[in-house]
């Protein structure tokens, strides 16, 4: 069967094996495809393929784990071509996954696209809490504060984040916008946020809007 290169790439990280990730990626760069078309089009269904072959026990935590790895090797590729391409300020973010959650790959995925869109990003990495939020916005005086929430246990700090930003004085500096599968407009209503994105490409739009309306 003769497979396209965005085939091949998707296959890649179903199955895990990023070194091929990575060569395929450079190889469809070569070939004049566009990082976004790459991410869109093969990594992103990858990993829901991924989580889907997990849902139905076909896949383990092992095989998800390397369908992870895989699709953060050719991120890695990419993530200098993103931001190279805007050399404008869009603002400046922090992002991070709430306390008590290990899930980051929907949460690095919208910090790379930050990044491309211009943001200027600090990555706080997972299981951030309350204080380290708040520290890391009296450190970085972000125009905004991204939290991705994959359990729905764990997006229940989402609001315990929010409130402390607000107890330290500082929720009137910062826009808030959360996102992760528990997640939706009500609940990021409920839990005080400004914003809901559901997916990487609409964290962009809804970020550039928040911030242009700050
Ligand atoms: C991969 C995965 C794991 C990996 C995580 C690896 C890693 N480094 O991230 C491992 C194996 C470690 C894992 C562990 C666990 N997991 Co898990 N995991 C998943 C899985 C299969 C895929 C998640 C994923 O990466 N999707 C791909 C990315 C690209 O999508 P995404 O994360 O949704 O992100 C997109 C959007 O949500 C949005 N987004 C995300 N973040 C943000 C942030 C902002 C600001 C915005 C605007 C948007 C946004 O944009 C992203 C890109 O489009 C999901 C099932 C699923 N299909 O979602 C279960 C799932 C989330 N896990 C689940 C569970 C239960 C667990 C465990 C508790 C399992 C266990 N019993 O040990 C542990 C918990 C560990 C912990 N403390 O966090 C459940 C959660 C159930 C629930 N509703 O609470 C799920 C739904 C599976 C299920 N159906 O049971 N998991």
């Amino acid at each position: 069967m003769n497979m396209t290169l965005l085939e091949e790439l998707y296959e890649a990280i179903v199955d895990g094996d990023d070194d091929l990730a990575v060569e395929l990626t450079r190889k469809g760069l070569d070939d004049g495809i566009q990082p976004i078309t790459l991410i869109d089009d093969a990594m992103i269904p990858a990993m829901t393929e991924a989580g889907r072959r997990f849902e139905t026990e076909e896949y383990f935590v092992p095989e998800l784990l390397v369908a992870g790895r895989a699709i953060k090797a050719g991120l890695e590729i990419l993530r200098p071509l993103l931001s190279a391409g805007d050399l404008h300020h869009a603002g400046r973010v922090v992002i991070g996954t709430v306390q008590g959650d290990l899930h980051d790959i929907g949460k690095n995925l919208v910090a790379v696209m930050f990044e491309g869109a211009g943001f200027d990003v600090i990555d706080m990495g997972t299981d951030v809490s309350p204080a380290e939020v708040v520290a890391a916005i009296e450190e970085h005086n972000p125009d905004l504060v991204a939290l991705s929430a994959l359990l729905t246990t764990t997006m229940l700090s989402m609001q315990a984040i929010i409130e402390a930003i607000d107890t330290a004085g500082l929720r009137d500096d910062v826009r808030v916008l959360v996102g992760g599968a528990p997640m939706n407009e009500e609940r990021a209503k409920e839990f005080g946020a400004d914003a809901y994105a559901d997916n990487a490409n609409a964290a962009v739009r809804t970020a550039l809007e928040l911030v242009a309306a700050a």
